[in-house]
């Protein structure tokens, strides 16, 4: 069995998420996305609409994730490779190269990310379209 795991935040689920958790899960038979936690957010500078819990949940509802864990530090990632015998570890080209230290552990791929759809890009549009 072949195991990926991607990371983020995945608030406001959108086609860009959805696309990355296709993709992932097609290069392999078992997906775990690591969701931020709330507080791990707020290190990121991010604040979700969703709490963790409904982001958890929201994902678990995807049929490409099989397993769902927190992301609670950026120094996890090694720890969760070995922890679940990743065989890949998946992100969005927005982050190429920054993990490259997980080649030691397993394969570390960046696919290209959806054009036209972030959350920031979602809360715009719907800030905009309130006024
Ligand atoms: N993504 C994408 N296309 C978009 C938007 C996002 O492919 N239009 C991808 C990102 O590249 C990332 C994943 O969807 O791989 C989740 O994106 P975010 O929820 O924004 O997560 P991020 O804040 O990038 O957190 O340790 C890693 C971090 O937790 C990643």
């Amino acid at each position: 069995m072949k195991t990926i795991i991607t990371y983020g935040t995945f608030d406001l689920l959108h086609i860009g998420h959805i696309n990355i958790l296709r993709r992932a899960k097609e290069m392999g038979d078992y997906l775990i996305v690591a969701i931020s936690s709330d507080e791990f957010n707020a290190l990121k500078g991010k604040k979700a609409y969703y709490s963790y819990e409904d982001r958890k949940t929201i994902l678990e509802a995807v049929k490409y994730v099989d397993k769902v864990i927190p992301e609670d530090n950026w120094e996890q990632k090694v720890q969760d490779v070995q922890k679940y015998n990743v065989d890949t570890f998946v992100m969005g080209h927005d982050w190429e190269g920054k993990f490259d230290f997980l080649s030691d552990y397993c394969e570390v791929v960046y696919l290209p990310r959806t054009d036209g759809i972030s959350t920031t890009k979602i809360k715009k549009d719907l800030n905009a379209q309130s006024k």
